[in-house]
């Protein structure tokens, strides 16, 4: 089996009505730049990173796979998804001006392309090429609780979330420009879901280590899972000064662009929910090493979905480190077998593949020119 032909796409979903806010971000779409891997044998493999929708942005990640990785791929066996990796990450010329950012996500997207042809050619859903058996994930929803609702729909949201879907845990984003706001949101919500449902919080990176320290320590009152980036991105110490002071524990991973990084994180005790993104890392390769580590140190794992739980449902099911896995929707009409939460917990995919195939209407609908 060789690769033939190496083309890219961007597609621009739009997120739920029309616009939604975290502390740092306001988007109307989600960004799914990626490759289309054709092999000889006639399979394609698709892969895709997860961005805020910026045209020209995305198109420095699709030229990135085009100009800079193309052409060591061709002819290699897409199975040989580690030497594949190697080569690229080691020894293209883009690694000497980028480590981490837009080839780190090019290399992503490539990566993730590359189990997924290999998942088809083995006819074999991902996760069991990765070696897991059937298993229930549970799904924690994120759609209900942005920064940008306004607090009678937040509660309405996150009610019908549990009554309605089935759900049992639910995220919502805080970091307003008013800490004591935020408390009442959480509180607030508390009150409406009463004690059994599990909520998480969502700073985004947005407070300092004080602020985290004062607010953050007050969570604690409302039976918090976790609190998720409350400081800015690559602050070890503070994070880890923070999870040694308040009682709420520490979730973060999604900004964390390698191996390594989760490692200097987990050796400083910085964090205890590990949320590393296939679409951050260099893909499925890079996150299984995540996963490896965490497990080693007993942390859970629990991904962040740049790519909407496509390709992160199926190693959840392989790893034994995952059992709850955020939900958003935003991708669901545009995928040929999109996840899909029933009663809170994903159903298990059969169909061959990584999950992360596009439907000829998705380049149709929502399909940009790449350039
Ligand atoms: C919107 N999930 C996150 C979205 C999300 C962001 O900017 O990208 O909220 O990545 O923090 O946990
Ligand atoms: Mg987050």
């Amino acid at each position: 089996m060789k690769i033939k032909k190496v083309d890219t796409f961007i597609l621009h979903a739009p997120v739920t009505r029309g616009g939604i806010a975290d502390s740092l971000h306001s988007i109307s779409h989600w960004g799914a730049p990626g490759v289309a891997i054709h092999a000889d044998n006639g399979l394609i493999g698709y892969g895709f990173s997860g961005t805020h929708a910026h045209l020209p942005t995305d198109r420095l990640i699709t030229d990135c796979i085009c100009d800079s990785y193309g052409p060591l791929l061709l002819d290699k066996d897409p199975r040989e998804t580690r030497g594949i990796w190697q080569l690229l990450h080691n020894n293209s010329p883009i690694m000497w001006v980028g480590r981490a950012s837009i080839p780190h996500l090019a290399l992503g997207a490539i990566d993730i392309a590359l189990w997924d042809l290999k998942a088809k050619s083995a006819d074999q859903p991902l996760w069991r090429l990765l070696g897991g058996s059937p298993k229930q994930v549970e799904a924690y929803n994120t759609d209900g609780g942005w920064l940008n609702w306004p607090l009678q729909q937040l509660l309405d949201d996150c009610k019908r979330l549990v009554e309605v879907n089935g759900y049992r845990a639910v995220k919502i984003k805080i970091g307003s420009d008013n800490p004591v706001d935020d408390l009442k949101r959480v509180e607030a919500l508390r009150n409406t879901l009463g004690p059994n449902i599990r909520i998480m919080t969502d700073v985004n990176g947005r407070w300092n280590l004080a602020q985290a320290l004062q607010y953050g320590g007050r969570l604690a009152d409302f039976d918090i899972t976790w609190i998720e980036e409350p400081l800015r991105f690559d602050d070890i110490d503070g994070h880890s000064r923070l999870a040694a002071s308040i009682s709420t524990p520490v979730a973060l991973g999604e900004q964390l662009y390698s191996a390594s990084d989760f490692r200097n994180f987990i050796q400083k005790h910085a964090l205890h929910y590990v949320q590393p993104d296939v679409c951050r890392l260099a893909g499925i390769t890079e996150w299984w090493q995540v996963a490896e580590l965490a497990h080693a140190y007993g942390l859970p794992v629990v991904s962040h979905v740049g790519d909407m739980a496509q390709v992160h449902l199926h190693t959840a099911i392989a790893h034994p480190a995952c059992s709850l896995l955020e939900y958003i929707p935003w991708l669901s009409n545009w995928m040929k077998y999109p996840v899909k939460p029933s009663d809170g917990y994903y159903e298990v995919p059969t169909e061959p593949g990584a999950g992360t195939e596009p439907t000829p209407e998705a380049f149709e609908a929502i399909g940009v020119k790449t350039r």
